[in-house]
């Protein structure tokens, strides 16, 4: 480490890591997030750059036009080092495009070898080796390119690469800022070889960490260690600033990995874009109308072909759910609610992540409730989705933990309750009808038959407006009081989401915490 190190004044260019960035690359929340993210600070006027592996994508002719990919003049090959002494050579490139008028760079395989791993199309096959690739390309392209003055990394998958970021413009005299997001806590361990300059590429050198109140110099090794190989954890440590999103999720963090945290953590929620009006307009210029029967029609294109289960009769109260197919998501609590919402149907749209023992036990849950239910695990067209979730009379977040529930803000932007279980995120998103106003229903984590009553009275509720069959008394109460509880309920929703969850809303905080990492960066370099 040279004897003094720098910190920028402000923050003005950032590099954003990710695995995942919507729509060229998405699995869940991460990829509209981190795009959410991009695009937030680059109308504040901040000059973004994403940085990624491109997952196979610019191999595919329509993502190469559709984002304007064209090869740049990077190259890094070499060699690492196994456990088992032998040497696996390795050779990686870049291409550069436009996401939102956003600067991507995704980084590829450049021989058979490498991109048989690195180019794998489902973003998490290979997991390990592509974020320990990732790692050498990010820090050789960073020997030629002008340091940003701050890099933001997202979950572990991009900690190594960030770490390998920070360590090299430290050697050339910069403290970067590196602010790390956990968007979904969860990580391998692997031993020191792993991250050592023989694989990922991170240096043996000491660095200065932050040590609850002030910067100590720790060999990266020594850190490594002393967190157990755990790759969020060091970075956790490593990074100037942690952000997540929500102050539930921050608790669950500081819980899991200790209070010390607080000084150097923040929160940002994420946002939305979606708008009512281009659904109606969508749903005007493809169907005519936007009556709620409308759905059925979409469910008929979009979601029967490949589905499983299936839905009879297409007049009664629809409820959706959508998300990864992980016992995270609960969607089995969804469909076992339905035996205590007896006018509801329920549709999921399901996104598999492999957890094919969870997915199973679900097709069983399914079948035992034939005519009720439909699953699609095919993408369904955005518009289409955000369609359907307009239409529902509510949307199902069942969760069985979640940092932030990115689904339940989408669906109240476009004016429909969410029925979510009281855990993280969620808690902070949802307003429970019975506080007086809300914009949905909270129950409580892993119970079906909470689940359904709530299911069944927002059918009745939203849909079919029969206040009678409401099982939840002080809700039927409300209703028959109210015979507009349901534009309420839908002006309540829309509004918060104004509020609350825009993109304006979500770079605002988001400039705070990369004004703490900036701060934090600046006790690095003046401790150097
Ligand atoms: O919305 C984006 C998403 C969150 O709660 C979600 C999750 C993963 O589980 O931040 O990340």
């Amino acid at each position: 480490m040279p004897a003094r190190l720098v910190a920028p004044r402000s923050i003005r260019r950032v590099w954003i890591l990710t695995f995942e960035l919507s729509p060229i690359v998405k699995v869940g929340g991460l990829g509209e997030a981190v795009r959410s993210f991009a695009r937030s600070l680059a109308s504040e006027g901040l000059d973004v750059t994403v940085m990624m592996p491109s997952h196979g994508r610019h191999l595919d002719l329509g993502v190469r036009n559709r984002y304007g990919l064209r090869p740049l003049d990077f190259m890094i090959c070499g060699e690492r080092r196994g456990l088992d002494g032998k040497g696996y050579g390795y050779c990686l490139g870049a291409e550069e495009g436009q996401v939102d008028n956003i600067r991507v760079i995704m980084f590829k395989g450049l021989d058979y070898v490498t991109g048989s791993v690195f180019d794998s199309w489902h973003p998490y096959s290979y997991v390990e080796e592509k974020a320990a690739m990732l790692t050498r390309a990010i820090k050789a392209f960073s020997w030629n390119e002008v340091p940003p003055d701050l890099v933001h990394v997202n979950d572990w998958h991009t900690v190594l690469a960030g770490v390998a970021l920070r360590d090299e413009f430290e050697k050339r005299g910069f403290a970067i800022p590196v602010l790390f997001t956990i968007h979904l806590s969860g990580s391998p361990s692997f031993p020191w070889h792993y991250a050592s300059p023989n694989w990922a590429g991170l240096d043996e050198d000491p660095h200065l960490v932050w040590r609850v109140w002030r910067h100590e110099l720790v060999l990266n090794k020594a850190l490594w260690d002393s967190v157990g190989g755990n790759v969020e954890l060091f970075g956790v440590h490593s990074a100037d600033a942690v952000q997540t999103v929500s102050y539930s999720y921050l608790e669950e963090l500081k819980g899991k990995y200790g209070t010390w945290i607080a000084g150097k953590s923040c929160v940002a929620y994420n946002s939305t874009d979606w708008s009512i009006d281009e659904v109606d307009a969508w749903l005007k210029s493809n169907y005519g109308s936007i009556n709620r029967e409308v759905a059925y029609e979409i469910i008929e294109r979009y979601v029967r072909p490949g589905s499983m289960g299936s839905v009879d009769s297409t007049d009664r109260p629809l409820v959706l759910f959508a998300g990864r197919l992980t016992s995270q998501k609960g969607a089995d609590l969804a469909v076992r609610a339905l035996d205590h919402a007896p006018s509801v149907n329920l549709v999921l749209l399901g996104i598999p992540v492999g957890d094919y023992g969870y997915e199973q036990y679900l097709r069983s849950l399914i079948s035992e409730r034939n005519g009720r239910v439909i699953m699609t695990t095919n993408r369904v067209p955005d518009m289409a989705y955000r369609a359907l979730v307009r239409l529902s009379s509510a949307v199902v977040v069942p969760s069985r933990w979640e940092p932030f529930g990115l689904v339940a803000v989408e669906s109240l932007a476009v004016g429909t309750p969410v029925i979510a279980t009281s855990v993280g995120g969620l808690r902070e998103i949802v307003t429970d009808l019975r506080s007086g106003h809300g914009d949905g229903l909270l129950t409580r984590p892993e119970d079906p038959v909470e689940l359904g009553n709530a299911m069944e009275s927002l059918a009745h509720i939203m849909w079919d407006h029969d206040i009678s069959k409401v099982p939840i008394p002080e809700l039927r109460t409300m209703a028959k009081e109210n015979p507009t509880l349901d534009s309420d309920i839908s002006s309540f929703a829309m509004s918060r989401v104004e509020r609350d969850f825009r993109p304006s809303s979500t770079a605002k905080q988001l400039l705070k915490c990369y004004e703490l990492a900036r701060t934090m960066a600046y006790y690095r370099a003046i401790s150097s």
